[in-house]
């Protein structure tokens, strides 16, 4: 440990020291024995010395002020590597570096070392992560609570094109990030039954276990505020059975442990669709009732009057993972405060609001009675008792969360949050006319809109360093932190000096690729020609297959005419499929052997190529944004709740070809349509073409490319040694096609031949480039967070720590 008295001025000594302090005192290696990973830990710790007192100042600012406090419970945080993030936000790079250099490392190798914490599955764990470093750069006093799985989302590995899921062991080397609190452990129950004991309901568990807390800090950008990721770890009340094992009972001696620990081990890897796993609601529950009690007993630290609660902490849920938190806090409130029920209710939905990110009918949680009844008695009375008063209140009786014998995760996050909030403009307008269109009649206040972000630290500064340059030369580097100001850019769109000084940016970020993609895939490509990138969870809505088809119509048209001067074109898929999502999985092999026909192909290969990495996680999002130069976002309409990688690529200087779906629509009004490649049909159309029967077989019949693409699957072209392997794919898109992949085709063909048309006219598709950064700074989560603080939360950042005076 470093004494205080030597870590006061600590930023100020050198870090080349610190780090071989570290690497000796901490990771007990020499330099001559030091591996790779021995010095990454000890840079890492180097570097968080220097965070640590921020953070301390902050939490201390925070009680100093009383202030209101924002908890964010997610069972999702996909954060990625935390070293590079760390050192950005420090403004640490030139020290580092310098130090790293004096000691012959290499700075981008140790970064790559690190592996990706990915705690979540896509977008909504994403978008906490980002949630949290906004937080922190605007000083917002906030806490983010999640589970510290053992395993995150599984690595994926291609076999004859086949995924293979394997396990993620991000633990397996030490994490460097975080703090363990053995002092902050909470026990959590279980089943068992319920007692009532003169008016008062006593919940007496049959199981028990512990979650204990890990923190890791947040550090915002400059160093001027730093919040906490506090994860559960669930362990055993009881550890070992010492007797069982004296007795010779080794396997039952572990097993209560082993039972327990079960809890924190997986990430579920579901995206979409609704599973109903008894060890799922467990998580929910072991999570949510944690996070709870940590906060009450904070506030009642501070606080002895409990209606101040609504006053001094917002907790916000992300999606319905954590909804068991309303009645949870209710039973703290009622049975274990002895507050009147009405009133627990009161003060439980004036403390919580709800976000929803999907409207997709298979994504929408419920749990049936029996089982929520058997695992948590005492809230499934809660439960009713909640619809009752909501009942009493609104009138009506049909707008329970307890319905036709299941728990409706959704309704009750609705009934138990004083806002409930979509992601993005249409998604917001269609909960209120579709899923939740009666409670929102009933509560015509309550649903807001909060259009998703992302941090432009990490997607722009830190991601791509070459064009973060050029626009901090161009404009100073205040857009960091306020993201709105690369509005300044646009009067340099007109100046063709610094538009080639974009392109040449972009350029390099494309050789960089190129030159990965052919150290680690064996395929050469060429940079000259259009990046076009779909990187997102593999799902029907999100139609991979419609690019590949698109691709596979291109395809043929180039063998029917070689000699043809042709834009050469490489098509980059990257994602992951739910493991027991078959289309989803039989779409990801489709993709595999498209790519394997097609790059080996003498006749077209020099003008298409297709480019599949396995395993894309927010560390390949880093590699691969700022290469692109077209973005595919191209759901079906009304489908995808908003998209934030959509947003990461035109902040970064790539054109979308997409629907109007999600905030494709708010991107497209922001760098203006001549800016955009729209297609497709609106989510009213959509919802109109599904009641026309055979609409995808006229769809086919009436666009002979699609037939052809269609056909060339259908006859094993890319599948030789078993020609239908595609059948399921191919039947469903002639027969079914509920996500409207045919009827979007030829639109979807005709803006692509845009592209082409576009592309081939330099000045003026960097110009459209350029001017999508420029316009896309509104998508900072900055200014998400600050609509939740002032629509949700009603929360007030703090004064930022002063850097400069310590
Ligand atoms: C549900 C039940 C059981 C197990 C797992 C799940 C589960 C887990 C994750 C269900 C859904 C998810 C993830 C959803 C998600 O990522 N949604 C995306 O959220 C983004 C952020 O708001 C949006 O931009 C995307 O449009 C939306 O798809």
């Amino acid at each position: 440990m470093t004494s205080p008295r030597a870590s006061a001025g600590l930023h100020h000594a050198d870090m080349k020291d610190s780090i071989l302090h570290h690497l000796v005192y901490t990771q007990g290696k020499d330099v001559t024995t030091a591996h790779i990973y021995d010095w990454r830990m000890a840079v890492s710790y180097a570097v968080r010395d220097r965070i640590v007192d921020r953070w301390f100042e902050a939490t201390r600012r925070t009680y100093a002020e009383k202030r209101k406090r924002v908890y964010y419970l997610s069972l999702e945080f996909l954060i990625g590597r935390l070293l590079k993030d760390a050192v950005v936000n420090m403004r640490l790079e030139e020290d580092v570096e310098g130090a790293l250099q004096r000691l012959g490392l290499d700075w981008l190798e140790i970064i790559e070392d690190e592996p990706d914490a990915a705690l979540g599955n896509g977008g909504l764990g994403r978008l906490a992560a980002c949630f949290m470093e906004s937080q922190a750069t605007l000083g917002l006093p906030a806490m983010g609570y999640g589970i510290r799985y053992e395993n995150g989302l599984f690595r994926q590995r291609f076999e004859h094109g086949r995924q293979v899921e394997e396990p993620e062991d991000w633990l397996g080397q030490k994490h460097a990030w975080e703090f363990v609190r053995p002092e902050v452990s909470i026990d959590i129950g279980f089943g068992g039954h319920v007692q009532e004991i003169g008016g008062r309901a006593h919940w007496h568990p049959s199981d028990m276990l512990i979650a204990m807390a890990h923190d890791t800090p947040v550090i915002g950008w400059k160093g001027r505020w730093g919040n906490t990721l506090r994860l559960w770890e669930a362990r055993p009340m009881h550890g070992f059975d010492l007797a069982r094992f004296n007795r010779g009972d080794y396997v039952a001696a572990a097993e209560p442990e082993a039972q327990a620990r079960t809890l924190s081990r997986v990430l579920y890897p579901d995206d979409h669709t609704e599973q109903g796993k008894e060890l799922r609601l467990k998580q929910e529950f072991f999570h949510t009732a944690a996070s709870l009690r940590d906060i009450l007993r904070r506030f009642e630290s501070e606080y002895d009057d409990l209606k101040l609660l609504p006053k001094k902490a917002a907790i916000q849920i992300n999606d319905t993972h954590p909804a068991i938190a309303g009645p949870e806090l209710v039973r703290l409130l009622h049975d274990e405060r002895g507050m009147d029920f009405e009133e627990a209710v009161g003060i439980a939905r004036a403390t919580i609001s709800y976000t929803n990110h999907t409207l997709l009918p298979e994504a929408l949680e419920t749990w049936s009675e029996a089982r929520m009844g058997r695992l948590l008695p005492r809230h499934m009375q809660l439960i009713d008792r909640i619809d009752d008063l909501h009942r009493r209140e609104t009138g009506t009786g049909h707008l329970n969360a307890h319905q036709d014998g299941r728990v409706h995760m959704g309704t009750l996050g609705f009934i138990m949050a004083h806002k409930v909030n979509g992601v993005a403009a249409l998604h917001t307008e269609l909960m209120k006319s579709t899923v939740f269109k009666d409670l929102h009649e009933a509560h015509p206040d309550r649903i807001v809109n909060e259009t998703n972000g992302v941090t432009p630290r990490r997607w722009l500064l830190s991601c791509n360093p070459r064009l973060a340059g050029l626009i901090t030369e161009s404009i100073g580097e205040e857009w960091v932190d306020h993201a709105e100001q690369l509005k300044s850019l646009e009067p340099f769109v007109e100046d063709a000096g610094w538009l080639e000084k974009f392109a040449a940016a972009k350029r390099a970020n494309k050789v960089d690729l190129t030159r990965w993609i052919a150290e680690n895939m064996e395929i050469s490509v060429d940079p000259d020609s259009v990046f076009d990138i779909q990187v997102k969870r593999i799902h029907e809505y999100k139609r991979q297959h419609l690019n590949m088809l698109e691709t596979i119509a291109h395809w043929l048209e180039i063998r029917d005419n070689p000699n043809a001067d042709w834009l050469p074109r490489v098509k980059i898929f990257g994602g992951k499929a739910f493991p027991n999502y078959t289309y989803a999985k039989e779409m990801v092999r489709l993709c595999n052997d498209i790519a394997h026909v097609l790059n080996s192909d003498p006749l077209t290969s020099r003008y298409l190529k297709v480019v599949f990495p396995e395993n894309y996680n927010v560390s390949l999002a880093e590699r691969l944004i700022p290469a692109a130069d077209l973005s595919e976002q191209i759901s079906t309409a009304g489908k995808e709740a908003s998209g934030t990688g959509n947003m990461k690529f035109s902040l970064n200087g790539a054109l979308t070809i997409g629907t109007l779906d999600g905030a494709n629509v708010e991107i497209r009004d922001l760098v203006g349509a001549e800016n955009f490649f729209l297609f497709g049909m609106t989510a009213p159309e959509v919802m109109e073409r599904r009641h026309e029967p055979g609409h995808s077989a006229r769809a086919i019949a009436e666009d002979p490319r699609l037939a052809r693409a269609i056909d060339t699957i259908r006859q094993g072209r890319f599948s030789p040694d078993e020609p239908g392997r595609y059948h399921m794919i191919t039947e469903n898109l002639a027969h079914d096609d509920y996500f409207m992949v045919c009827s979007d085709f030829s639109d979807y063909w005709r803006a692509q031949r845009e592209v082409d048309a576009a592309y081939v006219q330099p000045a003026s598709w960097w110009r459209m480039a350029a001017l999508n950064t420029a316009r896309t700074g509104w998508f900072s989560s900055d200014r998400t967070i600050r609509g939740y603080m002032k629509d949700v939360w009603d929360t007030e950042a703090a004064s930022l720590v002063d850097v400069a005076a310590e």
